[in-house]
């Protein structure tokens, strides 16, 4: 039985992966920190079949400790400080966690797999954050990176090492350029799911309108389901490497709230959406936009669920939420 260990188990991805892994008959750890992490509870209750270990990205003896438990075929990092506009509020956390937290991991595995190389394969969470201001549209995994807050810089760097492992030490390191994706599962911090749980409360009178801030950023989102088997794919290949992962459509938070505030049967939103200086970035990523060619040529990887079903998706699993009273 293979076995895989996930940073990050109690994320978006680390739920749909440790469910993908379960599938595939996976024998699946996770990394759960704090010492009493409110999200341990989700984890048990949708993915029992998950083994918990204690540790955190920024402590390398507990990452060296939970290996040790593990002893896993497959590593993916998917654990990190993920919310952009935190990153400037909270920058060092964000580098100890989200660049130097990927060193720990790195570093941890190669102590634990001594000189035998090819024992564990690792996956890193890399993000078209990276791309930031963007030099050349569509994003490949060519082109120029430049981020433009904290956060993409920490994943720059937690990318750059990641090949530097696999170049120095020959380890089977891949990393996923996954561009935005989503779910009902999102955080409520992210702008989908913000305005999937307003749509579904405002539609059931229980709130009468967003406070939002850009308007007119554009993202290349997919649903988060079938990014986690892109992840996956990667380590299943002979040689490690680098993938972007995306739809190849790019969309504006205005085409966002046009389709979930259609799915409950209003058709002009703007009277129910404020702009606010509070959800304004120092630095704002206008426009991503990827070409998922690699991953579809060599991984036969391609996204199954379209942007309006993914809208439609999360604003009825908001509607179901909020109704049950969840
Ligand atoms: P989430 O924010 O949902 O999950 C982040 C996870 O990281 C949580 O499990 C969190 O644990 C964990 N974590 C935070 N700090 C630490 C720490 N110090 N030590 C160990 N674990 C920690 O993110 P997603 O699931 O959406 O994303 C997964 C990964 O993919 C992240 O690295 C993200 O940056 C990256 N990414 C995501 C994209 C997306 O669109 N979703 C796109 C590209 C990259 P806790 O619950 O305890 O806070
Ligand atoms: P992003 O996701 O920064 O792309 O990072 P987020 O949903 O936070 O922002 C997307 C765009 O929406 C604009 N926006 C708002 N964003 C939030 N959160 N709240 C608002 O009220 C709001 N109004 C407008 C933002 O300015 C931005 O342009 C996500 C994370 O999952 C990262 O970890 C990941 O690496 C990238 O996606 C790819």
């Amino acid at each position: 039985m293979p076995s895989a260990l996930i940073t990050g188990i109690t994320g978006q991805d680390g739920l749909y992966l440790a469910e993908l892994l379960l599938a595939k008959g996976y024998d699946v750890h996770g990394l759960v920190r704090g010492q009493n992490n409110p999200k341990r509870d989700l984890v048990t209750d949708l993915v029992p079949d998950v083994q918990l270990h204690f540790g955190d990205l920024t402590d390398m003896s507990s990452l060296i400790r939970a290996l040790r438990e593990s002893d896993p075929d497959e590593v993916y990092n998917l654990g990190a400080v993920s919310f952009v506009a935190y990153s400037w509020e909270n920058a060092h956390l964000t580098t100890d966690v989200t660049a130097t937290g990927v060193l720990n991991l790195l570093e941890a595995v190669r102590l634990h797999v001594g000189s035998d190389v090819d024992r564990v394969r690792f996956y890193q969470a890399s993000s078209s954050e990276m791309f930031g201001k963007v030099q050349e549209t569509p994003q490949h995994e060519g082109t120029l990176l430049w981020p433009r807050s904290p956060y993409g810089v920490a994943k720059v760097y937690g990318h750059h090492m990641t090949i530097n492992y696999r170049e120095s030490y020959g380890m089977h390191a891949s990393s996923g350029i996954l561009f935005n994706h989503e779910s009902p599962r999102r955080g409520p911090e992210f702008v989908t799911r913000k305005i999937s749980q307003a749509v579904a409360r405002i539609s059931l009178g229980l709130q009468d309108h967003v406070l939002l801030g850009n308007l007119d950023a554009r993202r290349d989102w997919g649903f988060a389901g079938d990014y986690v088997e892109a992840m996956w794919l990667m380590l299943q290949q002979p040689q490690a490497d680098d993938y972007v992962v995306a739809t190849g459509e790019t969309h504006s938070i205005r085409d966002f709230l046009d389709l979930a505030f259609a799915h409950v049967g209003i058709e002009d939103w703007t009277p129910l959406v404020r702009q606010d200086e509070r959800f304004m970035r120092p630095a704002e990523v206008d426009v991503l936009l990827g070409d998922a060619g690699k991953a579809r040529d060599v991984l036969g990887w391609k996204p199954r669920v379209s942007f309006p079903e993914l809208v439609a998706m999360m604003v009825e699993a908001d509607l179901e939420a909020t109704r049950q009273g969840w």
